[in-house]
């Protein structure tokens, strides 16, 4: 009996439709295995006793969860030895991770938060991986930050796995987005939601209300006009959610629609929000555009963006085109 498509046979199979080497079918596979170890950990939890604080912080200041520290390397142990990457950032390592010497170097650059939302972690709230796949600039085998530092709109790969009620890994190589449900039993990804498209319209918006006093005017007038409902500008009501967990929420919104804001506020207006580029907005603004959504700023597009840090951080505005748009347009009045 047919189990379904297997990841690894889409891949193979998106492989021989471009012409691939093999190399970065290769390469996205050990980051498959990497998710599926990260989900049999945080479906442990405490049984292994991975649950709490490490007790140290991360390059973002940010108290680090113990699983923080094993996800991060799960995923730098799957990846490290098959020859197929050059260099690994990830946003529990300040520096980039190279190659040691012992293993060949390949020809991508792997980014990737290993466990994003992991403040849900203790309270058992979905969390999740996010990854992004660059390629190595020509002739460089020791790569430094600055090899990483290029728009989103260079990515080959991008994917999150999601550890839910069920475990799903959700990637784009460019040729739309496609979502796979992990068969425990079988320890395979199966081609689930094939071509996922976000609806263009939305009544269910995502913000963290506890910074409003903080927000921008753009921000601030499209979230009023949402909760003023039926008797205000926009004629109709609106639901709101919030996980604290950018995996889960982007999830929802590719599944159902919706629009996802983290925006820079007046706390801190140089550091951009708190979403990172590299490994947070980047990978997911390619997801959410190969399914038909629009990512930004509030001004610019998001995966046009030139790197210059390799943890900066950057607003967020994505999820249902009409909706993200809506907000575009309130920043350009507000000019
Ligand atoms: P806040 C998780 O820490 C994260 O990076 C995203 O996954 C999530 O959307 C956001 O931060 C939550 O931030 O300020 O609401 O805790």
């Amino acid at each position: 009996m047919q189990i379904g498509q297997t990841i690894t046979q889409f891949i193979i199979e998106e492989q021989r439709r471009t012409g691939g080497t093999g190399d970065f079918t290769a390469l996205l596979n050990d980051v498959f295995t990497a998710c599926k170890n990260i989900s049999s950990a945080v479906n442990k939890g405490q049984l292994i006793g991975v649950l709490g604080s490490a007790g140290s912080e991360n390059v973002q200041g940010e108290t680090q969860k113990k699983l923080d520290i094993i996800t991060n390397d799960m995923m730098i142990d799957a990846t490290v030895w098959g020859g197929h990457l050059a260099g690994m950032a990830s946003e529990e390592v300040d520096e980039v991770s190279p190659i040691p010497s012992r293993y060949p170097k390949g020809k991508y650059l792997l980014a990737f938060d290993p466990l994003d939302g992991s403040s849900n972690i203790d309270v058992n709230i979905s969390v999740g991986t996010i990854f992004s796949v660059l390629r190595c600039p020509e002739g460089v085998s020791d790569p430094g930050e600055e090899d990483f530092m290029q728009p989103g709109a260079e990515q080959v790969c991008a994917g999150y796995a999601l550890y839910g009620p069920s475990t799903m890994m959700v990637m784009t190589t460019g040729h739309g987005t496609n979502g796979f449900t992990l068969d425990q039993n079988v320890g395979e990804f199966i081609l689930t939601h094939p071509d996922m498209k976000i609806p263009e319209d939305t009544r269910e918006f995502a913000i963290n209300a506890s910074n409003e006093r903080f927000w921008f005017p753009p921000i601030k007038r499209y979230v009023d006009e949402c909760i003023a409902g039926v008797d205000g500008p926009r004629g109709d009501n609106f639901n709101m959610r919030w996980v604290a967990s950018m995996v889960a929420e982007v999830h929802r919104i590719l599944v159902r629609g919706g629009i996802f804001m983290y925006p820079n506020d007046a706390r801190d207006p140089g550091r951009g929000g708190k979403l990172r580029l590299m490994y947070e907005a980047n990978p997911m603004s390619f997801i959410v555009e190969q399914a038909g959504g629009v990512s930004s700023t509030g001004t610019e597009r998001i995966m046009d963006l030139k790197p210059t840090e390799l943890h900066q951080r950057v607003p967020v505005v994505l999820g249902s085109r009409n909706e993200v748009e809506r907000v575009i347009a309130y920043h350009k009045e507000e000019k």
